[in-house]
């Protein structure tokens, strides 16, 4: 369980992490009272069954840390650790409760099958490769490159199968993106408040990405260009992972065939060694171990884009091919679970993303929508990237309902969820791009609601 003394967390107490420490958090604010909510919030609470009781607020005396600059602890005199020879750098032990976590809301099966990031915990827009969110079909594989075959066939003059050698020898890009998984926020359309940001934002991630334009490989098998239309992406898992991929994303040479990701090789979990970087696109789009690439005139229709990520509008209808992600935005601090120790300033920070380009402006509330005031941005802000926003805030003790509005370079703003299921309903699962609002309580805990 976390504490007040904790050095990272100043003022404010961290979420617990896991549910599994979670004490006070199991209880989700509840808004509207729905059965399905309930359920959930039964399934968080047997999460944190065996949670010890959260740790009681306790302020610093004033001065108590002044006696100790005056103490040489053993690490100003001592002699510190050697060089780990031929190791891979890890966090500080300290740090060990940064994870990416599974829900116990959501079903499992044989094996749990996605991981959030904690995005309470991050700074700047780079998600470290150790905390990218997970979500696989059907598992994940660690592939032998020297094995992996990457095919680029149909309409072509040549098809060809590439080696992982050949296709590192190419000129290569890098870039930073955000991908986010088009269910991110799913449990929200039903009312279902999780606790964290982890949980209820985490299926994104931000990364600079290095590899090659995959319109290099199609001109290298002289692709039909112009009535090749549509592309099938395939992966190399058991999930069979196939998707559609626009010819016109494709052109202007932002989609990547790449090998890298944050300066090393992907990680196994994220597709190693190879996975297909479509920007500004949801992430099942964004095939992991990419082993086909195929060249057609109309639309594949394939079981991930006909049965699933397909969202179930108000008139009962699917709506089929919602491949960009629109303009979203979340504050992560503070966010679900933390709680504010004392009135006082905060620098209220969170992140801002648009599947359409780059983000012109965030504005942030703290009375629940009615005044906005414009957070700074930190550049650069980049294409189909996270950008981190943040805004001074003096927090006179009485309840706040913290939210942000990101508006993308097109124009689009971020909508509140009445603007939304006025579009949409409430049955879906996909694409949830509502506002987030986080209600700051009298003691300074920090709920996930939902506005009427
Ligand atoms: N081959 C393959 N590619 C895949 C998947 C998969 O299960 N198999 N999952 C997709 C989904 S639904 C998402 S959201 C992203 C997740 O990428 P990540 O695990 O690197 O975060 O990968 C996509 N690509
Ligand atoms: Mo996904």
């Amino acid at each position: 369980m976390d504490t007040p003394q904790d050095p990272r967390s100043g003022r404010l107490r961290k979420a617990p992490e896991s549910f599994l420490d979670a004490g006070g958090i199991a209880t989700v604010m509840q808004q509207a009272r729905s059965g399905r909510r309930d359920f959930l919030r039964g399934a968080f609470a047997a999460a944190a069954a065996g949670a010890t009781a959260p740790v009681a607020l306790a302020q610093k005396a004033v001065g108590e840390g002044e006696a100790a600059i005056l103490e040489l602890p053993e690490h100003t005199r001592g002699l510190g650790q050697p060089v780990v020879t031929d190791g891979y750098g890890k966090p500080s032990k300290y740090e060990a409760n940064v994870q990416r976590r599974q829900s116990p809301g959501l079903t499992q099966t044989r094996q749990a099958s996605v991981s959030f990031a904690p995005l309470q915990s991050l700074f700047g827009i780079v998600t470290p490769s150790g905390l990218h969110f997970e979500r696989h079909h059907q598992g994940w594989w660690d592939i032998d490159p020297s094995q992996h075959r990457l095919m680029v066939n149909g309409m072509v003059k040549t098809p060809k199968v590439f080696t992982m050698d050949e296709i590192m020898r190419l000129p290569s890009q890098s870039r930073f993106h955000f991908i986010e998984c088009g269910a991110n926020t799913g449990m929200e359309w039903g009312n279902v408040a999780v606790p964290t940001v982890q949980y209820s934002h985490g299926m994104l991630s931000c990364s600079e990405f290095t590899g090659v334009p995959l319109i290099t490989l199609l001109e290298m098998a002289g692709a039909d260009l112009k009535n090749g239309k549509f592309l099938l992406a395939e992966g190399a898992d058991g999930s069979s992972m196939t998707r559609t991929i626009p010819m016109s994303l494709v052109r202007s040479g932002e989609v990547l065939v790449a090998y890298g990701q944050n300066g090393e090789m992907l990680r196994p979990e994220n597709g190693y060694p190879l996975r297909l970087v479509v920007p500004g696109v949801q992430g099942v789009s964004w095939v992991k171990y990419l082993r086909r690439i195929e060249v057609g005139d109309q639309p594949y229709g394939s079981k991930d884009e006909v049965l699933h990520y397909v969202d179930l509008m108000p008139d009962g209808t699917h709506r089929q091919y919602t491949s960009i992600q629109e303009c979203k935005s979340v504050v992560t601090t503070p966010s679900g679970g933390q709680v504010l120790l004392d009135k006082g300033f905060y620098s209220i920070s969170g992140l801002a993303w648009s599947g359409r380009g780059k983000i012109r402006h965030v504005d942030v509330s703290v009375d629940g929508g009615r005044n906005w005031r414009r957070a700074r941005l930190q550049g650069p802000v980049m294409d189909k990237c996270l950008t981190r926003f943040s805004i001074d805030w003096a927090w006179d003790g009485k309840p706040a309902i913290v939210q942000s509005r990101a508006t993308d370079e097109t124009g689009y703003v971020q909508p509140t969820y009445r603007q939304l299921r006025e579009v949409r309903g409430s049955r879906s699962i996909y694409h949830n791009n509502a506002i987030q609002s986080w209600l700051v309580q009298e003691n300074g805990e920090v709920r996930n609601v939902q506005l009427a």
